[in-house]
């Protein structure tokens, strides 16, 4: 099948696209490389070192499968180009990674505000249109985040894989009953604008009847996938900055360099986790299970397991004797939440969850001690304040 990766570049991109490839898969990577950039105007680096996009793709014509192609291009403003590309390649599914995905880095200045919001709506949208335009009748496997669902108190509810089914009452006392997207209540920029994609995949699917699915996925750990193992070219990016590193990650490299685990509060925080290889994984099942003609948007949780923040890092120093600092929070989200999530969707699909137990973290705490050197310690602290209210308390130190 001809698949196009928009945003095959980035950290679950590019291990999608290798492993689509690998599995015969005609793979056309479309990225901007602005992940990359934003990267050089913050002053890091991937702890890993990653290869160019050409020496990647030249890497896996050597190690790997079918080979895989590349066209730079921003799909949030190079309109034309997108729909050029759609028409002569006429693609038959679409991955979409595409978009600024750190909720720090979201809410840094009112510019990266600005520029989240016009690259991600602008982006997802630009899609939809030129889908329309082209005619083609293509399935659209989207990644959006457990975030759209909020993370303030569910009242002990498991929250659905999408949609929500609500009594409605009537005023003469009956009442009927309905599935509604679940409400959203994003905890960012960045998290709302993944609930603006999903009105725009409701809205393109009632209309024009686009085939979706909306992937609501949790925190991604971990780094490589056994494809991207194969050659140091291939190496997938590791994220550790404050604005960048996700949680788990951030504590594993903390531990591997002897820095104190940086938990905001009390670490009372729930949140969804997957690791980078069941990530991979159901992507290629979304793909291999397609909604049929007329189907509503599919909307899967993609996670595997709940963790407290505080219990990460109590699991982290545990294995590394490593010490776990409490600092003042710089995002203005509930101190403590519950988080009971339904991943049937996938389990029945023949997902086998990789979890925390399964001597994973320690591969990662490798990988980072063997980069050790590259980190630049300055750079891990998360500075990037929600409010003014936050950005005085870190200041502060209280
Ligand atoms: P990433 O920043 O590493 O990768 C995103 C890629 O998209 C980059 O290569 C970037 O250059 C490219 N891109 C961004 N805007 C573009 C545009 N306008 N045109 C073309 N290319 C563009 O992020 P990631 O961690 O790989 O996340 C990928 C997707 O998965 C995002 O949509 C994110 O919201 C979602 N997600 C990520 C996580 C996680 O923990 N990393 C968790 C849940 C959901
Ligand atoms: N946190 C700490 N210490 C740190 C970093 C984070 O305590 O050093 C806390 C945060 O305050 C927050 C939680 O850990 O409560 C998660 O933060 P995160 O940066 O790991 O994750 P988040 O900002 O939610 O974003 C990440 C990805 C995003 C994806 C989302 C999935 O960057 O693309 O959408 O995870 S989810 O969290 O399920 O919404």
């Amino acid at each position: 099948m001809k698949v196009f990766v928009l945003g095959g570049d980035g950290f679950c991109g590019w291990p999608c696209a290798v492993n689509l490839a690998d599995s015969g898969h005609d793979v056309v990577i479309v990225d901007n490389l602005s992940r990359r950039k934003i990267d050089v105007d913050l002053g890091v680096e991937s702890l890993t070192p990653i290869a160019t996009i050409q020496e990647r793709l030249r890497a896996w014509e050597q190690v790997g499968g079918r080979t895989m192609r590349f066209v730079p291009l921003d799909i949030a403003r190079d309109y034309e180009p997108l729909l050029e590309l759609l028409r002569t390649e006429r693609p038959e599914a679409i991955v979409h990674f595409a978009e600024q995905r750190a909720a720090p880095y979201s809410m840094k200045t009112s510019a990266t505000k600005r520029y989240t919001v016009d690259n991600n709506v602008n982006g997802t949208h630009n899609l939809l249109a030129a889908i329309v335009e082209s005619g083609l009748d293509v399935h659209v496997v989207h990644l959006g985040t457990m975030g759209v669902y909020g993370y303030g108190s569910h009242r002990g509810a498991t929250i659905p894989e999408g949609y929500l089914t609500v009594e409605v009452p009537q005023a003469d006392g009956s009442r009927f009953s309905e599935q509604i997207l679940h409400p959203t209540n994003p905890g960012s920029v960045y998290h709302m604008t993944k609930t603006l994609d999903q009105l725009l995949f409701f809205y393109y699917n009632k209309n024009d009847g686009i085939r979706i699915t909306d992937l609501h996925q949790g925190i991604v750990w971990g780094t490589n996938t056994a494809l991207t193992e194969k050659d140091p070219r291939l190496t997938n990016r590791f994220d550790y900055d404050g604005d960048y590193g996700t949680v788990l990650n951030r504590f594993l490299m903390q531990a591997a360099i002897g820095y104190p685990l940086t938990v905001h509060g009390t670490g009372g925080q729930t949140r969804a986790f997957i690791h980078i290889r069941d990530s991979v994984r159901c992507v290629q099942l979304a793909l291999d299970n397609p909604p049929s003609a007329g189907e509503k948007v599919k909307i899967f949780n993609q996670m595997t397991e709940s963790h407290r923040v505080a219990d990460l890092a109590e699991k982290v120093a545990a294995l590394t004797g490593a010490r776990v600092d409490h600092l003042p929070n710089p995002r203005n989200e509930a101190i403590e939440n519950d988080l009971i999530v339904d991943n049937r969707c996938f389990l029945e699909l023949g997902l086998q969850p990789t979890t925390l137990d399964d001597g994973l973290l320690a591969e990662v705490v490798d990988v980072a001690r063997r980069w050790a050197d590259r980190c630049d310690r300055s750079k891990i602290p998360c500075r990037s304040a929600w409010t003014t209210r936050q950005a005085e308390a870190i200041s502060t130190g209280g």
